[in-house]
């Protein structure tokens, strides 16, 4: 990195004050109001994070779900994921299906293991989504918990296109959603209802946070499921669903339990959207497809 700022930046090689370019990034912010990094290519040495956090032999767990015909998209998530995904780590893949046998067998480098877990299948997507974060809940509590360190919970229909390392690693990490990041706050659709349990006011909100990726310590992901999943099903019982889902139940969780990191679209980006001059590289992005070949109805 002192190469970098050497390179790129002439006044620190007057003044020989590296303090000033940790980051080549002007383009973007790359820290939260509460001092969590936002990390977008260019802010980070791949090299000195790799240095970093290999030595720490950490185990990293990844829970997907592939319920149904949602099956199709597990061979190129994994396949992909052991070409970009916390490479050089020792992994553990959970994968939740009601279709053990038409999980794909993938090649898995060394310290990759990869679990198939028999869940129930279902139709209904609220019950799907509400059981996502039950099943996450209940693994952790059975076996996650003492298998691994960290812990990624992710959307099965998407695919790795470039690194995702260990900068991506921290307390609680959460991912700004590609179709947001360059709109104001007024615009995000949180849950407007102050009847939901997942409600945020206009005034309120710091980013628009995306569904498909969430991360962290076992222990904090594990509450924040459980959180989640508690109001996901108060607001069912007041016969309330959330205009997002979970993924409002997340934003809400993640305005009063600030994120430690927080992820740039980079992280998750979505295959119909042309990439923007921010985006210098796409690592994850939500495949194309067509609902009425996946979705049960
Ligand atoms: C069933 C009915 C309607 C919609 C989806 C499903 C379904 C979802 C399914 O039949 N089988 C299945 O395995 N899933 C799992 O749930 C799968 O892992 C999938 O990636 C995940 C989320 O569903 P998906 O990818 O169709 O939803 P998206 O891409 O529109 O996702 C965003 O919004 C959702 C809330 O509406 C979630 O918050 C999701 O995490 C977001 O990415
Ligand atoms: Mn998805």
């Amino acid at each position: 990195s002192l190469f970098l700022c050497l390179v790129l930046n002439q006044d620190t090689t007057q003044s020989g004050r590296t303090l000033f370019c940790s980051s080549r990034r002007t383009d973007v912010v790359s820290v939260t109001p509460w001092l969590a990094p936002i990390v977008w290519e260019g802010t980070f040495d791949p090299v000195l994070v790799d240095n970093i956090y290999k030595p720490m032999n950490l185990t990293i767990a990844t829970t997907v779900f592939a319920i149904g015909k949602y099956v199709r998209f597990l061979q190129d998530f994994l396949d992909t994921a052991e070409k970009h995904f916390m490479v050089g780590f020792n992994m553990r893949y959970y994968v939740f299906t009601d279709r053990p046998h038409d999980v794909p067998s993938v090649n898995l480098t060394r310290g990759r293991h990869l679990s198939v877990i028999q869940v129930p299948g279902s139709n209904r997507w609220q019950e799907i989504s509400a059981r996502r974060m039950e099943i996450i809940q209940t693994t952790i509590e059975r076996q996650i918990r003492r298998e691994a360190d960290y812990i990624f919970c992710l959307d099965v229909d998407s695919k790795f296109h470039a690194r995702w390392g260990p900068e991506s690693l921290g307390r609680l990490v959460a991912v700004i959603h590609p179709g947001y990041y360059e709109q104001t706050r007024d615009r995000f659709p949180y849950e407007r209802r102050p009847a939901s349990t997942a409600y945020i006011p206009m005034d309120e909100g710091d980013y628009y946070y995306g569904g498909a990726m969430i991360g962290g310590f076992v222990e904090d992901v594990y509450t924040l499921t459980k959180v989640c999943q508690t109001r996901f099903e108060e607001d069912a019982g007041n016969s309330i669903e959330a205009a997002w889902q979970e993924e409002s139940h997340l934003n809400r969780y993640l305005l009063y339990n600030k994120p430690s990191k927080v992820l740039s679209p980079e992280y998750l980006w979505q295959d119909f959207k042309a990439k923007t001059k921010e985006v210098k590289v796409i690592r994850f992005s939500g495949v194309i497809k067509n609902y009425a070949d996946v979705r049960p109805n």
